[in-house]
């Protein structure tokens, strides 16, 4: 160890510094020259789709804009598949949990405790992947979406104080992350409500906040204290709805949930990103692309994983 200082100390070690900064330089440079790249290609796909939004789908675009989360949207005209995915998802079960890692104890992941296998004919790939909410996705990145992950929720209570998602935290990966809830059981303050501060988005006046947080080893997570040091409370919004209701928020902003007291909640998740997102896919395909898929659904789908990957 010793040695390596003195190295440091030397002409040598001081170039191989200057190589190691510049290095990370250009790493940085072709990170971001690969961002936007991928963004205007996004960008110029989604203006050539020539999907125009309809009333409602403009008012959640600009309720994102502005507060980074849109709530109790359940005139999209979904019903028809909601009853269908609450039918569908009341028969599902709890499966065995992976050990290792970091759990959620209180969290189910019905479809897949992993990586789901994408069925373009199943209830749950046809909600997320329906034009109305990828139209929504796209035009809040301004660029074609991807749909990088969904699965059905149940989160039960545990015999425990809050902890990992159920304390306020930004979700990791990009700079903008659009989660979509589609409520199956009614969301109440005791059964897992959501909360979010208002304005935490990318375009908010809270985007570069960072409040005082702790560690758990995996991400940093605030408790209300912490965040109340910053944040003025009357900005934090406490979501609850009857079933049927769909919130779309911008996880990159701040936000927690799922903290059951009584009873238990069902939702569906799904999370739509941009291209540059750099975690992976939590989706696999087995079957191809049906023949009638659209332009937004092959690209929601470009990142999908393939076969056994
Ligand atoms: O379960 C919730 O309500 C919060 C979810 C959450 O923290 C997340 O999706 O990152």
């Amino acid at each position: 160890m010793r040695r390596f200082w003195n190295l440091l100390a030397t002409p040598i070690g001081a170039i191989l510094m200057k190589c190691t900064y510049l290095l990370r330089r250009t790493a940085h440079t072709v990170q971001t020259l690969r961002d936007r790249l991928l963004q205007t290609r996004a960008f110029l796909a989604w203006k050539s789709s020539q999907n125009k939004l309809n009333d409602l789908q403009q008012r959640i675009v600009s309720d994102l804009d502005r507060d980074g989360i849109a709530i109790n949207v359940s005139e999209l005209g979904l019903d028809a598949q909601f009853q269908e995915l609450c039918e569908h998802s009341s028969l599902l079960k709890p499966l065995p949990k992976k050990t290792g890692g970091i759990m959620k104890p209180f969290l189910h992941k019905l479809l897949s405790e992993n990586v789901v296998d994408h069925d373009p004919e199943s209830i749950y790939g046809r909600v997320c992947l329906d034009s109305r909410l990828l139209e929504i996705a796209s035009a809040y990145f301004r660029g074609l979406c991807s749909l990088s992950e969904y699965n059905m929720w149940l989160n039960v209570p545990i015999d425990d104080s809050a902890q990992s998602s159920q304390l306020w935290h930004r979700d990791p990966g990009d700079i903008c992350l659009l989660k979509m809830f589609g409520l199956v059981t009614d969301l109440t303050p005791s059964n897992g409500s959501f909360h979010y501060l208002r304005g935490s988005h990318w375009r908010g006046p809270h985007a570069r906040l960072t409040a005082p947080s702790t560690h758990d080893g995996f991400s940093s997570r605030s408790n209300d204290e912490q965040m109340r040091q910053l944040t003025d409370e009357r900005d934090w919004i406490h979501v609850t709805g009857p079933r049927g209701t769909i919130i779309f928020a911008d996880t990159r902003g701040y936000h927690k949930g799922g903290l059951v007291q009584s009873d238990h909640r069902l939702l569906l998740a799904a999370m739509y990103t941009r291209w540059m997102y750099t975690g992976e896919s939590m989706l696999r395909q087995t079957t191809p692309l049906a023949d009638d898929a659209s332009v937004d659904q092959e690209w929601a789908l470009r990142a999908i994983r393939r076969g056994e990957e």
